[in-house]
């Protein structure tokens, strides 16, 4: 037999040099197109994608072919991420593999261009103007116009989402996956089934406390809009929860805040008030990162970075962020608002470039999170610091407010954080589905909205016909972004919380502990971003908790008090829906 192992390191070694180089090129063009939207730059970008997807494959099938038994545990991982590390799997034919990556920019393009003018109004405004309405007004009939006109923009993704879901599992195909869903749930180091059977795990752990919720905030909603809107057992309807998606309900907040427990302060109205801009927000949240040892981000970050919407151009919006050479040109794109939401947002952000960037010392093929709920999870983790303790570190807020007043933050933050949970996990649910056909076409709309029904417990303000493609008003669907992570770093992020306030010292209830400052955070946490995906991230689990399951004890025990006042509450409410 010739030796393999070399030969194996050195097919990897090629791969690993020549999409190195590619996938910069591929991120500098998407770069450009994200913003700055032209025809011109969707076309550039598409070029480069299709170069990079293209050798992506072509090494992955070459790499396929190396003798297994060969091959070094960690050169055989490297076959494996391959395989399924992208998102987007080209075909073998070059022009098919240029539809695809046209389709797939020109429906992020579509959805950033999405407009709606609300009643009332002779301007069509954009998402997130949208998003205020729908999060500040009270107007039922309003808020169903807004969501009604966003909603719209979904229909235009209708047939290019279709034609999309054919030529993605045409490339999975190709290489060896029944469709584009299972390479999608074959990257957690687990066999695809299993891993779907562990996310659903992880939901039934937590679900009693969405359950809570949901019953208490119906019940609120119902005094406020009344039992013909709101119903008693049914699910709540989609436009009344403050939020696009209904996906997190925090801007509800007022509106089901139990008089005598108010959430004490309001970070948005102490922002606005001191005259933050949109770089200081990203100031304080590099500060926490700094405070706890690690570096401050490169002047690059500062002089390249988005951080507002331009006013004379079209650009992507949904925030993120991007290390352009897979080494320190870090940078975040995002039209900042001056809320408390987007101070998380900011944080959560930072916590992809920390990661980036720890992890740019590894090949290029493990330069990416030992999951994708692990990169989700980082910045999110570090947001769950900002107690109103440390808020008076930093200087926002004057005192700490009385601990009375905790349940009043705790269910501000289950209105954020377990609000969410079943919306992260049938986003993907309802793809898995669509990409294995279970789903057809013709179908798509009213599968959407009973997946939603089953899992949230909510409903569209009216019916919605299949003429409709509500799925395609996400901006992950329509951008070809996996959701699944979201979920698991919303579970993931109170397991670190969990960890890290041991780590730092901190005694008291999880949901008053903060991490800020702690250097031995700041080494625990690098030891594991450090890993980045080299070895299967149960690996790198423990690294960071001691622990190698995902588990929903971090976030059971942060909000049992709540779960305790919720349960007391909806003693006379229905549960369910
Ligand atoms: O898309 C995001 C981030 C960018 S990675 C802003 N999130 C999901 C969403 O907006 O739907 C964060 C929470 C869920
Ligand atoms: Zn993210």
């Amino acid at each position: 037999m010739p030796p393999p192992i070399e030969g194996g390191s050195t097919v990897l070694a090629a791969a690993e040099a020549e999409l190195l180089d590619l996938s910069v090129e591929s991120g500098r063009a998407d770069w450009v197109h994200a913003t700055y939207i032209t025809d011109d730059t969707a076309d550039l970008a598409t070029r480069a994608t299709v170069r990079f997807l293209a050798a992506t494959g072509r090494w992955a099938r070459v790499a396929s072919a190396l003798p297994r038994h060969g091959l070094s545990r960690s050169d055989a991982r490297k076959v494996d991420l391959l395989r399924t590390g992208l998102p987007l799997i080209a075909t073998d034919d070059p022009a098919l593999s240029r539809e695809l990556a046209a389709t797939v920019n020109s429906m992020e393009a579509t959805y950033a261009k999405g407009r709606h003018t609300p009643i009332g109004s002779t301007e069509a405004v954009d998402l997130q103007a949208l998003s205020r309405i729908l999060s500040g007004t009270r107007d039922p009939v309003v808020l169903e116009d807004v969501w009604n006109g966003w909603h719209r923009v979904g229909r235009s993704l209708r047939q290019p989402f279709a034609r999309y879901v054919e030529l993605g599992n045409l490339g999975a195909r190709e290489l060896g996956f029944p469709d584009l869903g299972a390479v999608w749930r074959s990257r957690y180091d687990l066999p695809p089934d299993d891993f779907a059977r562990e996310a659903e795990r992880l939901w039934a752990e937590v679900r009693p406390l969405y359950e809570s919720l949901h019953a208490y905030v119906r019940g609120r909603l119902r005094e406020r809009y009344g039992p013909d809107t709101v119903p008693e057992r049914g699910p709540i309807p989609a436009h009344l929860l403050g939020n696009m998606w209904a996906q997190s309900w925090e801007s509800i907040y007022p509106v089901v805040a139990p008089s005598g427990t108010s959430a004490a302060y309001d970070l948005t109205r102490i922002l606005v008030d001191r005259g933050t801009r949109p770089t200081d927000l990203v100031r304080y949240a590099e500060g926490f990162f700094v405070s706890l040892g690690l570096p401050p981000l490169p002047a690059t970050f500062w002089e390249r970075s988005m951080f507002e919407r331009p006013r004379d151009r079209e650009v992507v919006c949904h925030a993120s962020a991007w290390d352009l050479d897979l080494v320190d040109d870090l940078r975040i794109k995002m039209c900042i608002e001056i809320t408390a939401e987007d101070f998380a947002t900011v944080h959560h952000e930072l916590g992809h470039n920390y990661y980036q960037r720890a992890y740019a010392g590894q090949p290029y093929l493990f330069r990416n999170g030992a999951h994708d709920g692990f990169h989700e999870a980082v910045g999110d983790t570090i947001a769950l610091s900002v107690t109103p303790e440390y808020l008076v570190r930093i200087g926002l807020l004057e005192s700490s407010p009385d601990p009375a007043h905790d349940v009043g933050l705790l269910l501000l933050r289950a209105l954020e954080k377990i609000a969410f949970l079943p919306f992260g996990l049938l986003v993907d649910r309802w793809r898995w589905d669509v990409f294995s056909g279970a789903i057809a076409p013709a179908e798509y709309n009213r599968s959407w909205w009973e997946l939603t029904a089953r899992y949230q417990g909510v409903a569209p303000p009216s019916a919605r016909p299949e003429s409709e493609f509500d799925p395609g008003a996400k901006y992950h669907v329509a951008a070809n972004v996996p959701y699944m992570r979201y979920f698991l770093a919303h579970i993931l992020q109170f397991q670190f919380h969990r960890a890290l306030v041991r780590v730092a010292g901190e005694s008291g209830p999880l949901h008053r502990a903060s991490i800020y400052g702690s250097a031995a955070v700041g080494e625990r946490l690098r030891a594991m971003l450090e890993m980045g995906a080299s070895t299967e991230w149960p690996d790198a689990l423990e690294t960071l908790t001691g622990e190698r399951r995902m588990e929903a004890r971090g976030l059971l025990e942060y909000f049992a008090p709540l779960q305790r006042w919720l349960d007391d509450q909806t003693r006379r409410l229905p549960r369910g829906w």
